[in-house]
Formats: structure tokens, sequence, C-alpha cells
């Protein structure tokens, strides 16, 4: 995982400007900058920013999980002027073992919120062989099928409007990126 961008999209005269909303999205400071780790469950939880996860000389952070019932989670919530936005991240997915009763699953997960801090719904991109999440119309799947190392993108208010229904675009002051390993069952 490195590089998220989180950025505000205007339109002006045709032209498209942004400025990066996320702290620290490239990883190349101190995870301590801008992210937060939160640990869930049992068994075994890290994560580590380390140059060489990705043939290139920046950084990438690995999140990682294993045995079920938990989950490792590194998130980072922001202030948004408007769900006009646009994410952009460069990812690799990857799970280990798993069944229908025990699965693994990676994400990168989109929440989004209102002025109480209230969850009002989610994006999931997600990698996993035995996941059992339905959409919803507060929770926008995306599956992944090519783990490897990948671009990708999210134009907010387009997932807003089409996977995401039920969240009101008015509503949502704050967004959460969040990469999440995942196990669950057992
Ligand atoms: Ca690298």
């Amino acid at each position: 995982m490195r590089k998220l961008v989180l950025i505000p999209v205007l339109l002006l005269a045709a032209a498209a400007f942004g400025q990066e909303l996320l702290v620290n999205g490239d990883f190349e400071q101190d995870l301590t900058i801008g992210w937060t780790r939160l640990d869930s469950g049992s068994g075994t939880h890290d994560v580590v920013r380390d140059p060489g996860y990705q043939p290139d000389p920046d950084n990438e952070v690995f999140v990682y999980q294993y045995d079920n019932p938990g989950s490792t989670t590194l998130i980072q919530t922001v202030d948004v002027p408007c769900p006009l936005l646009q994410l952009s991240f460069q990812a690799c997915f990857v799970e280990s073992g798993g069944s229908s009763t025990c699965w693994p699953a990676a994400c990168v997960s989109v929440f989004y919120y209102d002025a109480t801090d209230a969850v009002l719904g989610e994006s999931k991109f997600y990698y996993s062989t035995y996941a059992t999440w339905t959409p919803s119309p507060t929770l926008g799947l995306h599956q992944i099928t090519t783990p490897d190392w990948n671009d990708y993108s999210l134009n907010i208010q387009e997932e807003l409007a089409t996977n995401l229904t039920g969240v009101d675009p008015a509503q949502v002051t704050k967004v959460g990126v969040a990469l999440v390993s995942y196990t669950t069952g057992g």
C-alpha cells in the first residue's frame, strides 16, 4: 500500500485542480503522523512501514492480521469541504488460507461521517475468496480480483450517487480512509 491521495475535485472553467487532504498519505513520514492504528480481536497484528514492498525507492505500508476473529486497521479521518472528492491509491492485496467459516479479507475502506462523527456509510475495496459481505444502500462493495500492485481511484460523488443511495451527500462532513486486514469466523 502506498500513496493514498484524497483531493477535493474542483471544476472551474473546465480546469481541474485539487489539494491533497490526507496527511502523510505517501507514508514518507513516521506513521504516527496523520495515521491511527487500531488493533481488534485475537491473533497477531502488525503494521510495517518499509520501502521494500514495491520496487521503487519510496515507502509502502503493510497492514497485517492473522487468526480469527480480529482486524488491524490504519485509518485517517479528514474534514472534507464537500463530497466532490477523488481518492487515488496504489495497493497490493494479499490473503492466505481461509474457508467459508473462517476467512481473511484485505480491504481499503472509505467511511463517510456526519458532523456528529456518526458513520453514514462505507465504500469497501476488498480482496477475499470467502467474504460474505453484500452491498446495501450504505455499503458500496468493490471486489478486487487482481491483487497485485495496481492503481485505484474512487470518485466519491459518483460513488454516493450510484452505490450509496442511503447516504445523503449533504450530511457528509468527514471522510475516513482505512487500510484493514481482517479475519472473521471460526
Ligand atoms: Ca518502495
